[in-house]
């Protein structure tokens, strides 16, 4: 039997998964997807934030393109496929659990369809982006028009398709691709450790109040604004129902909650 695609462990309340076939950079193949699906289908109870980490020194290849070679997919066949990572990857973004994905190397392709499903990206400074699927003579089948889209702008999206752009950390940064960089080169643990401080930092939320933010921002913004408002007004009534809000806001209201400020 040919080993897992993921490894899973937990940390307290965080569900840490991660990707480990570093020897074909974190290529997904189909049962690799199918893998990630099981997941975040079946996250264990208790967990309330996800930590999304790589093996080795690529963060995902994307598709695995020999798997795609060798298997001469036609049109039908390829669409299953595309749709098994478009299950997946909603089950990521909209599962109700926070997804933080500490990013390192190449982020190409699939790999950045796979991170675009994520709620936080944080990245080490030698990550790269890219989407190479013109040059492959392919497109992207695993969300990347709508999610990656949306984070980049459809115009950004298509400049980078049409001319193969890789951009560095920097740049993914500034595009909204990576929300931290840290750390250098090479080297993911910084970038592993502050995704894991945030994951913590995310669990300590009211569970309603993290299942409002990843579930309901993405579709809202598929509504009109009439609609849009009434759904988010019924997510806030919602929230409002969570065992713990009286007892958040009386923290609050008894001075004993700490207040909103910038980091020191
Ligand atoms: C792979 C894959 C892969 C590596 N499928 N096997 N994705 C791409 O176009 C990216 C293709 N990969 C690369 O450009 C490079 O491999 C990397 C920049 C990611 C890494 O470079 P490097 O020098 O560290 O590794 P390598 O020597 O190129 O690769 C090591 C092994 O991983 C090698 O296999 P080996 O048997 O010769 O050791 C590679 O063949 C293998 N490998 N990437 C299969 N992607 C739902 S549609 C989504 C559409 C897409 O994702 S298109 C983007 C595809």
């Amino acid at each position: 039997m040919s080993e897992p695609f993921l490894l899973t462990s937990v940390d307290g309340n965080v569900g840490i998964v991660t990707l480990n076939r570093p020897h074909k950079r974190n290529a997904l193949d189909e049962a690799a997807v199918a893998e990630l699906d099981d997941y975040f289908s079946h996250v264990p109870a208790g967990i309330r934030a996800i930590l999304l980490t790589a093996e080795g020194e690529h963060f995902c290849a994307g598709l695995d393109l020999k798997e795609h070679h060798d298997q001469a997919r036609g049109a039908v066949e390829f669409l299953k496929v595309c749709q098994a990572w478009h299950r997946a990857f909603d089950k990521i973004q909209h599962g109700g659990i926070p997804v933080v994905a500490c990013l390192q190397g190449a982020v190409v392709g699939g790999g950045l369809e796979l991170a675009s499903a994520a709620h936080v990206r944080v990245a080490d400074q030698g990550t790269f982006f890219s989407l190479p699927e013109g040059t492959r003579g392919i497109f992207t089948g695993g969300g990347a028009t709508v999610r990656t889209a949306r984070i980049l702008s459809s115009p950004r999206m298509v400049e980078m398709m049409l001319t193969g752009r890789v951009l560095d950390a920097a740049e993914g940064h500034t595009l909204g691709l990576a929300h931290y960089v840290c750390g250098t080169p090479k080297t993911p643990e910084p970038a592993r450790q502050l995704g894991l401080a945030l994951a913590r930092k995310i669990a300590t939320n009211a569970v309603l109040s993290n299942y409002a933010i990843v579930s309901s921002l993405s579709r809202i913004a598929d509504m009109s604004a009439t609609d849009g408002l009434f759904a988010e007004g019924l997510m806030a009534a919602v929230v409002q129902t969570g065992a713990d809000v009286q007892q958040r806001l009386g923290d609050f209201v008894n001075k004993k909650a700490p207040k909103v400020r910038l980091a020191a």
